[in-house]
Order: structure tokens, then sequence, then C-alpha cells
């Protein structure tokens, strides 16, 4: 524009037209939202598919005019990939940051550890992917979009019993120094139950564990037609490569903690055919989903992962929170502690279309902040043979 010779008002109408619709906003300054994923660390592999989701969720509702006018501005910190660094980041984001609440941790077993110093603080935590049992009652500020193992990890193994009628055996493996996985096991091994298969072999490991001979060795003396794997990004990915390499060649279920292409290039070709539960479908037909698909899509050059979904749909009830709040009581004229606590009053309260679907929170005291989502789904990876590239292919 350096060759316009344009008056003040004029520019702003060019620049309008420009760039199309831009939202104006009053001088208030914007409000601040914390993020604190795994930003480093092993976790990071998931972590990077939430900055973005959540990145995207603010470009998007800056752009559909914020909060009644006012930007929202959203203030990351690494919370890396366990619990000193996910403390640290919740810590800065409430005193020094002074967020009006935060969307965070990635794991679990840093939620355990983390979310306590929010609730102590009175700040509302949204958590994007805690699926163990137990988040919501760390305490009232504490509240999930990721709907938890026990809703949906069980449709991984009817998944597989429609792939395989003669499904009888199964082995199960997990990472037992973790609390997300210790609990997703257990769900696990109580739908091998239910379903009336045999549970033949249970191993352990650890997230940090990089050779499986061991436990590979025990499961494949059993036989089994299922294996079942809650493990990390890192250890879940080596395991299944490993368990390939020693000749598995059964169906597998893998947990949420593998739900995510970052994967891929540790187990390649290796990672095809695994089959995992997802809260989140590109598929899902509405308004809302159509656009973050277009936009997230124009920006990978594939469809949005769940955790993606996920940290949108985050960041999407706090802003849907603060407009529905700010309606019945302006919230310029509120400080920030009094603010805090009436946005955890009204994130509870409300209900909100998003790409993951309709969710809503479950209330009352000691109960409160447990998602309500209708929606589940199962995925199943399919990898090019060269193990170069792969998708997850819906089949539930
Ligand atoms: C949890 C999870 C992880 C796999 C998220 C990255 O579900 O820790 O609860």
């Amino acid at each position: 524009m350096k060759s316009c010779h344009l008056s003040a008002i004029a520019s702003v109408i060019a620049l309008a037209l420009l760039c199309g619709p831009v939202a104006t906003f009053a001088a208030d300054p914007p409000i601040p939202i914390g993020v604190a994923v795994a930003q480093t660390g092993p976790v990071a592999l998931a972590g990077q598919e939430q900055v973005l989701g959540a990145q995207i969720a603010e470009d998007y509702f800056n752009k559909h005019g914020g909060v009644n006018g006012r930007p929202i501005k959203l203030v990351f910190q690494d919370a890396g990939s366990d619990e000193p660094t996910a403390i640290n980041a919740f810590q800065n984001l409430i005193n020094v940051a002074k967020v009006v609440g935060i969307l965070g941790p990635s794991l679990s077993q840093q939620a355990f550890a983390a979310d306590p110093f929010a609730v102590r603080a009175k700040v509302p935590v949204i958590g994007p992917s805690n699926t163990a049992k137990g988040i919501p009652q760390i305490g009232e500020f504490v509240s999930r979009v990721s709907a938890p193992v026990a809703i949906v990890a069980p449709n991984a193994v009817k998944a597989a019993i429609d792939i395989n009628k003669d499904l009888k055996k199964v082995a199960v493996l997990y990472a037992q120094n973790d609390a997300f996985n210790k609990s997703e096991t257990e769900t696990f091994q109580q739908a091998v139950k239910d379903l009336k298969l045999d549970l033949a072999t249970v191993q352990t490991f650890q997230t940090t564990d990089t050779d499986f001979t061991a436990q590979i060795t025990n499961v494949l003396n059993v036989k089994p037609d299922l294996v079942i794997i809650s493990g990390l990004q890192v250890d879940g990915a080596n395991l299944i490569k490993q368990l390939r390499d020693l000749g598995y060649k059964g169906l597998i279920v893998g947990g949420n903690g593998v739900n995510t292409a970052a994967i891929f290039p540790i187990c390649k070709a290796k990672c095809d055919g695994i089959l995992i539960a997802q809260a989140y479908s590109p598929a899902y037909k509405s308004k809302i989903n159509d656009e973050f698909k277009a936009i997230y899509k124009d920006k990978q050059k594939k469809d949005p992962p769940q955790f993606s979904g996920q940290a949108f749909a985050g960041i999407q009830v706090f802003v849907d929170a603060l407009r529905a709040l700010d309606k019945k009581s302006p919230i310029a004229k509120m400080d920030l502690a009094a603010l805090r606590v009436e946005l955890n009053k009204q994130i509870i309260a409300g209900t909100y279309d998003t790409p993951l679907g309709e969710i809503a929170f479950t209330s009352g005291p000691g109960m409160g902040g447990e998602i309500v989502q209708k929606q589940s789904y199962v995925a199943q990876i399919k990898m090019e043979p060269d193990g170069a590239k792969g998708t997850f292919v819906f089949v539930k």
C-alpha cells in the first residue's frame, strides 16, 4: 500500500475491501486464555496437533467478532511431557499472564498434578485430551472436552470383533507408570470380559521403554487373535513395530496414546491396521465442523485429527461461555477473580455446537465438568505399502 495516498477513513475502507470482512474491536485489550499443552518432549507428538487446533480457533472466533466485539488472545506456555513442567506452565499462566482460564494439560498424568493449582486459585481449566477416570473430580474448576476412555475405548474392541468374528484370545499390554494408560487398560480389560472374550495375558511396560522383546515373547506364547495396547505415542508405536517385527499377524487395538499420525514415522508400514476409538470425526456434518475442517485442510492438506478437533472445541467453550456471561453481566466491569469464578459457572451451564458435535457438561457438587457427548467413532490406520504416508479411515 506504499503507493496509495489515502485518508485514514479511506484506508480502512480499502483494507476492508482488500482483506474481506474485518472484525472491528473496541479499545478493550484482548482477553487472555492460557494454553498449556505439550510443546516439547515425547508427548509433543500429540501436543503439536493441539496447538494447531487452538490457533485455528483463536483466529476463527476473532474473525467472528471475538467476545461481543473484544478479541481473545491465546497465551501459550509449554507444559512439556512431565508433571513439573505442567505445574510451572499453570503457575505462570495463573499468576503472571493472568489468564481467565486454561486449556491443558495434554496428559491425565499431568492433569492430576497441575490442575489442583488452578482449583486452589479458582481458575477454570478445560482438559483438551485428559481421558482417564477421575479428571473432572479433581475439583470444581476442572472440566474436559475429551470423552473419557470408559465411554469410547470399548468401541474399538467391538470393531475388532466385527472384522474377525472368530476372535477369542486377547493379549493386553499397558504402560504402568502413566495414569491415563492405567485407566484405559482397566476399561479395555473390562470390555474384553463383557464381550466374553478370553483375556489370555496382561503385560506391563514403562512409557520410557524402548525394547519390548520380553513382553512380546509372552504375548506370542498365548497365540492371541487380538492385541490391545495402552501406551503413549513413542513407546506405543515402538511396541507395535516390534510386535509386527517379531511375527504377530493378528488384529491390534491401540489406545488414545497412539491416536495421532505423528506415530507413522515410528511404526511406518507396520502401523497399518491399528484400530483406535475416536471422539471426533471429520465426517461429522455441521456448519462449524465443515468450517473448521476446511481451515485445517487448507493448512495441513489432510483432515483434522481428534486432538486438533478437541483443542478447537476447548477454546470454543471458553469463547461461547465468555460471550454468554458478558451478555448477562459485562465482563469488562468484573475483576479477574470474579470473572474466573463466573466463567467457570457459565462453562458448566452451557451447551456448545462444536466440531465434536453438540456437547455439554455434567453439573452438581463433586460431579460437575464431565463432557456429555453423543458421538463416538472408530478409525483404522491405513498405511501406504512403503510406510511413508498413512490415513485414519473411519470404520464406525
Ligand atoms: C490422557 C490421554 C493422552 C493419550 C493424551 C495425549 O488420553 O493422558 O488422558
